[in-house]
């Protein structure tokens, strides 16, 4: 699918002279308070997430999937449609690959990325589901399995990840496993999470030297008794136990509903060992809604730890989307998501850190708590758009999309698919 820049000029053209003036405004604001917008803007030019390929296609339930027009028919696709989610908003310049749904040759798949400029984040993979070509079943677990074989070929299946990660440029492997239980009694907790422990130590082996690996906990699903890797305390210690290149991902799905995610965060930031995020709202369980759409507040909230430990030694978290889009346009969705992420970054730097810690430290928690919502109230959007202005992506981005004709244009190239059966891809 072709950008046509004339359009996108043209509905850039259209709203520019708003932009300018929206912005200039802001700035005269933000200047009262001592703060320099185009070092803000500066920030948010520098800032950039990952997509998951994943979710460039509809999602779906265990109920059921219902796919749009214009469905990627392989990872091809999905990396075209990234790249365009990446032109409209220059906010996304990489794609977190999973495996094996994206298995291909890696020459290939390089080249792909190169045609849109895009870069290969850390590559996930799968032994929550069995693979055509692997003879032994997850049904039971993976890496934590009884059975030492089928721990093996949970080993080889991420070594083999890492191989492929290695080949497309990719420097971290993201492990998320379901094993766990459904019956109390079905499972030894401490001989499972050794189990984990000893194929996880053989992994971290067959990592390349400047390679992390992200350690991805999850309250519950698919197994609805217990879950090895359950909450950030667990990951933690795994991380800890497996050694330097290890780290835990937050997904901020994965938690109790009410769980205080942003000071989990801050914890394993003190503790040197937050790899990253997979970005997404939720309001019951692992939803994995779009960023922002439930509780925005909660975003910033986490942003303010990240920006309230810029400059921390090795503090460089990876930051990703996980969302699965049921109802709506994948890319629209992936396109609000990245801006909500970025829009709760900007608010984070907005935040007038000295007069936050003279409020902390004078027990004033009134006025600290209103130091972050004048923050998180101020309206950051003129930031944003000019940012991707300059970067010759779209003012709004999802107008553009719709202006292309972009889902139309893929409709017309990829054969409708049928929505048999429910799952997440
Ligand atoms: C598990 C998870 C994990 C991915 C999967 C697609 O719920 O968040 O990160 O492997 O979604
Ligand atoms: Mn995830």
């Amino acid at each position: 699918m072709k950008i046509q820049d004339s359009v996108l000029g043209e509905a850039n053209a259209r709203r520019e002279a708003d932009l300018r003036r929206d912005y200039e405004s802001l700035g005269e604001r933000l200047a009262r308070r001592g703060i320099a917008i185009d070092a803000i803007k500066a920030k948010i030019a520098a800032f950039g997430i990952a997509l998951p390929s994943w979710a460039a296609g509809t999602g779906g339930t265990r109920f059921a999937r219902f796919p749009g027009a214009g469905e990627p028919r392989d990872v091809f696709d999905k990396i075209d449609d990234c790249g365009a989610v990446h032109r409209l908003t220059g906010l996304a310049p990489a794609i977190s690959l999973h495996i094996p749904w994206d298995k291909a040759d890696p020459a290939a798949l390089l080249a792909r990325a190169g045609e849109h400029g895009l870069i290969f984040d850390a590559v996930n993979s799968n032994t929550f589901q069995d693979h055509p070509d692997l003879p032994l079943s997850f049904k039971y677990g993976s890496l934590s399995h009884v059975d030492k074989a089928v721990r093996d070929q949970a080993v080889a299946h991420n070594l083999d990840c890492v191989e492929l990660g290695r080949k497309i440029g990719s420097k971290a492997l993201s492990i998320w496993i379901g094993d766990g239980s459904n019956f109390p009694g079905q499972a030894d907790f401490t001989r499972q999470l050794d189990r984990y422990l000893e194929s996880a130590h053989r992994i971290y082996a067959g990592l390349p030297e400047d390679w992390r690996l992200f350690v991805e906990h999850k309250m519950y699903e698919p197994a609805f008794y217990s879950t090895v890797v359950q909450d950030w305390g667990t990951s933690y210690l795994i991380a800890q136990e497996l050694g330097a290149k290890a780290a835990c991902l937050v997904d901020l799905g994965h938690h109790a509903p009410n769980v205080n995610i942003e000071m989990i965060v801050a914890r394993l930031i003190r503790f040197g060992k937050l790899a990253g995020f997979h970005f997404n709202d939720s309001k019951y369980g692992d939803d994995d809604l779009d960023a922002g759409v439930i509780d925005p507040y909660r975003l910033f909230l986490v942003f303010n730890e990240l920006v309230n430990a810029e400059g921390t030694p090795g503090f460089s978290p990876a930051y990703m989307l996980d969302e699965s889009h049921n109802v709506t346009d994948p890319l629209e969705s992936m396109m609000a998501s990245a801006m909500e992420v970025a829009r709760a970054h900007a608010q984070a730097l907005l935040v007038d850190r000295a007069a936050l810690r003279a409020h902390q430290e004078s027990n004033d928690a009134l006025m600290a708590s209103e130091t972050l919502k004048t923050a998180f109230r101020t309206d950051v959007e003129p930031i944003l758009a000019m940012a991707r202005l300059e970067k010759g992506a779209a003012i709004d981005p999802v107008a553009a999309f719709r202006a292309l004709g972009y889902r139309a244009q893929a409709a017309a190239q990829r054969p409708k698919v049928s929505g048999a059966g429910g799952g997440i891809v």
